[in-house]
């Protein structure tokens, strides 16, 4: 019986798509008729009635378009929200990402990985870092590529900062480099490793795809280690902190006077073992990119929040001040080694953001003192900001 009811079904299934045409074909018929009909009754030309109904259809289609588009802008936005609540707080939103769609969205999210190997020498206290390779780096170019490099340093040791060669063209580049990082046994509990991926650009500034941050005291040092490890987003906040300096600055174009004022600087990076630092500052003045007139604050002992209200005066004629720079830089006095640099940063008509912005507003106020406060910048940051107005920018090596 079963067989027969399949058999049946089918000849169900058969018959009604044959006996739709026929239905299909007395509707539309019927219809013909009816336009028909109407058009006769009409007081107007058939050709008009078709230009009526080709410009409803128009109509139609432009709102179907609309309507399509609004769907699509809305999906587009969404995703731009949840980058930017990731950026803000990743725990948060970690508790917010649904399961099912968004696991998927989450992938594209990926930065890619960096495979790494670590080596610790603890006879001649050096660590020596291989850089592998990288895998699946997102890409940061329009052909959907990067064009990555690798920046290795020591949290402990900003200064010698390490970078790979650049490999054009590639998500998946093998850097096989090895760099060596002095790094004593007491410094390795507070040091962290540090290994960003850049996207290098002819034209722009790098970008950064994403970092790896280790903190050596989380890692056997006793034994060689090589891991693949997935890239993080670069955290700026981790960076570290220098200290704020607040000056004033005064101009007076009529006696080509310009004063600077160093009034204070609190959190100042502490540079000295078991106590804080000995800050001053030094103020100089650099003209067509030699540098010119230096002046320099009495040395505040023991604190990273001292306070100076010291006052330096430049003379600047006004056909000059389009050209010359106020660098101006804290540092830690040392009795016996040399004094520590501590930040650095630099205003004229060639800086940039919080120091463009005072010395504009110095040039606009003739006669009044302007103070403002602003965050130090590492040194190496400066200088090479600095040197680039006179020698052409490092580039980073471009392998071939
Ligand atoms: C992120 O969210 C967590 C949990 O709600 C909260 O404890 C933390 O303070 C937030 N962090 C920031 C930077 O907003
Ligand atoms: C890097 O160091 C490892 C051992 O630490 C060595 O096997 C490898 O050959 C080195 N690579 C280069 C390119 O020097
Ligand atoms: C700062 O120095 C100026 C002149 O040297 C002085 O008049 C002023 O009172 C000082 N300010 C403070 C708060 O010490
Ligand atoms: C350190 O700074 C002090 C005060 O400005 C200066 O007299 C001294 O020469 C500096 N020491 C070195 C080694 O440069
Ligand atoms: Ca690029
Ligand atoms: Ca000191």
């Amino acid at each position: 019986t079963r067989v027969i009811r399949a058999v049946k079904n089918k000849n169900a299934t058969k018959i009604t798509p044959a006996s739709k045409p026929t239905k299909t074909t007395i509707v539309a018929t019927t219809s013909a008729g009816f336009i028909n009909n109407i058009f006769n009754k009409i007081p107007l030309p058939k050709w008009a009635i078709y230009a009526i109904a080709a410009a409803v259809g128009l109509i139609l289609l432009i709102c179907i378009i609309c309507i399509i588009c609004k769907c699509c802008c809305k999906k587009k936005k969404k995703k731009e929200e949840k980058i930017k609540l990731k950026g803000i707080n990743s725990s948060t939103t970690a508790s917010l990402v649904q399961p099912d769609l968004d696991d998927l969205e989450a992938g594209e999210d990926r930065l890619g990985k960096l495979q790494y190997s670590l080596e610790y020498d603890f006879q001649h206290e050096e660590l020596t870092v291989g850089v592998k390779q990288a895998a699946e780096l997102m890409a940061m170019d329009s052909g959907g590529t990067s064009d990555p490099y690798v920046v290795a340093y020591l949290t402990s040791d900003t200064g010698k900062k390490h970078e790979t060669k650049v490999y054009r063209k590639t998500l998946s580049p093998i850097f096989n480099e090895n760099f060596t990082f002095k790094v004593t046994k007491d410094d390795i509990p507070e040091s962290k490793l540090v290994m960003q991926v850049y996207d290098f650009n002819r034209f722009s500034k790098h970008d950064i795809i994403g970092e790896v941050r280790i903190p050596l005291s989380s890692v056997d040092l006793n034994v060689v280690i090589e891991e693949w490890q997935e890239l993080c987003l670069a955290s700026k906040d981790d960076e570290e902190k220098l200290g704020d300096i607040c000056f004033s600055l005064r101009y007076v174009p009529t006696t080509s006077k310009l004063t600077v004022v160093i009034l204070e600087a609190k959190g100042l990076k502490k540079m000295d073992e078991g106590g804080l630092s000995d800050p001053f500052v030094k103020v100089q003045m650099i003209l067509n990119k030699k540098k010119w007139k230096k002046k320099r604050t009495s040395i505040k002992r023991n604190t990273v929040n001292p306070y100076f209200n010291e006052s330096f005066t430049f003379e600047v004629p006004f056909e000059q001040i389009q050209n010359v720079q106020l660098v101006i830089s804290v540092w830690d006095y040392d009795k016996m080694t040399k004094n520590d640099s501590i930040g650095k940063l630099f205003l004229g008509c060639k800086a940039t953001g919080n120091q463009l912005q005072h010395w504009a507003d110095m040039l606009s106020n003739p006669r009044r003192p302007i103070a403002q406060w602003h965050t130090l910048q590492s040194f190496k940051e400066v200088d090479e900001k600095l040197a680039l107005k006179s020698v052409k920018s490092k580039i980073p090596f471009l392998q071939k």
